[in-house]
């Protein structure tokens, strides 16, 4: 399809649903081989094996609420947004949630609550999380903003509900930019796809919040800018293995070592690669490279899947992995309508 067009709309949310769902057998796996990623994916092609449904995990149950949110009230409501993340954790605590964080929804849940960034701002004795929390439900925003001002402002703001340190929301900025580029075509050049993130995240970077947070974390002066370097680094070398990308980029559970490992994960994979089935198409290759690095695999799936999905469009996604995935469906109706949301909003109306 052509830009932001409604196939680019569905594999972002499709995809990321299914990253989530099929990268939760690995998460936290120290080392995963391939052989084992390409046994579980083709086990959901076989229907004889009675696998039955893979659930999603928190980085879907928040997805959906942002999206919920998003279409219900139309745009960006901080407080309907905070109570739908404490109504879902109460709905279904056992989603697998960071331990962190079930602090803050357990408080977003009090009817008394005048401030809903308060309790993000109490983490970790005021520091705030800069887990990958926020990042993981970002790819919404691209789908409901056109204005990549917007995309980046709300992108920030539904972070800062659970997440306020710099190095959790900004990669949450970052997830969001990436699917919005995505959208519109920009992995046809990924040279300047990368070089693109590079010069909007020098901008929201430039603060003094982030060079805080940097300086006390002993990160670099601007963390994600630095480390999409790596990753355009890592993009010249003819061969890199999968140790390289993990030592370079991480494939943890911070936002830091994860946002711009998955978005590596979608530029390596844009190609064919000898370590993957030739039978596979880029979504496919996306999914399983994600879930070979180990760590945090759902979370890396899901977010690589949002940006590749915007990039192949619904029509790479196999069937049957649709089908084995609790919520895949629903988002694919869910995107249907954040695409005449965002239609809407493009044409003023
Ligand atoms: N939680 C998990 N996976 C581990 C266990 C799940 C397992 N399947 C099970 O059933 O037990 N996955 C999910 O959590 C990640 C997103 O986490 P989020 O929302 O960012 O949570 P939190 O608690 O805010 O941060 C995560 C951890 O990071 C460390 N941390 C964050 N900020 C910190 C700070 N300022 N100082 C020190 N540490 C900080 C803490 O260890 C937090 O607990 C996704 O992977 C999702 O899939
Ligand atoms: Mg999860
Ligand atoms: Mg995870």
């Amino acid at each position: 399809g052509g830009p932001a067009s409604l196939s680019r709309f569905r594999g972002a949310l499709v995809a990321a649903v299914l990253g989530d769902c099929v990268g939760g057998e690995f998460e936290g796996a120290e080392e995963v081989p391939m052989e084992s990623v390409l046994q579980h994916l083709s086990s959901l092609d076989d229907d004889t094996k009675g696998n039955g449904i893979l659930e999603y995990s928190d980085d879907t149950a928040m997805a959906r609420c942002v999206v919920q949110s998003l279409l219900t009230r139309a745009g960006f409501d901080e407080r309907d947004m905070a109570r739908r993340f404490a109504k879902e954790y109460s709905a279904s605590p056992g989603r697998g949630y960071g331990s962190g964080v079930i602090q803050v929804l357990k408080k977003l849940s009090s009817p008394q609550l005048s401030d809903v960034y308060r309790p993000a701002r109490d983490q970790f004795n005021g520091r705030g999380s800069f887990g990958n929390g926020g990042a993981m439900r970002a790819a919404p925003f691209a789908l409901a903003f056109p204005d990549p001002a917007d995309v980046k402002k709300f992108a920030h703001r539904g972070a800062m509900l659970t997440h306020s340190c710099s190095l959790g929301y900004n990669g949450a900025v970052l997830q969001a930019l990436a699917v919005h580029l995505s959208l519109q075509g920009a992995l046809d050049l990924p040279l300047k796809f990368i070089s693109t993130l590079i010069i909007e995240m020098e901008d929201v970077e430039s603060n003094e919040a982030t060079l805080n947070d940097a300086r006390i974390l002993k990160e670099a002066e601007k963390p994600f800018c630095e480390r999409l370097h790596r990753v355009s680094d890592l993009m010249h070398r003819s061969k890199v293995s999968i140790e390289e990308v993990i030592s370079e980029l991480g494939n943890g559970i911070a936002a830091l070592h994860s946002v711009p490992t998955a978005i590596f994960c979608v530029l390596h994979c844009l190609q064919p690669r000898e370590c993957l089935p030739e039978n596979y198409g880029g979504l496919e290759r996306t999914i399983a490279y994600s879930l070979a690095l180990g760590g945090d695999t759902d979370t890396i799936a899901c977010m690589a899947g949002a940006i590749a999905g915007a990039h192949y469009g619904i029509e790479a996604i196999p069937q049957s992995w649709i089908k084995c995935c609790e919520g895949a469906e629903d988002a694919d109706m869910n995107a249907e309508r954040l695409h005449m949301l965002y239609q809407q909003t493009s044409q003023g109306g």
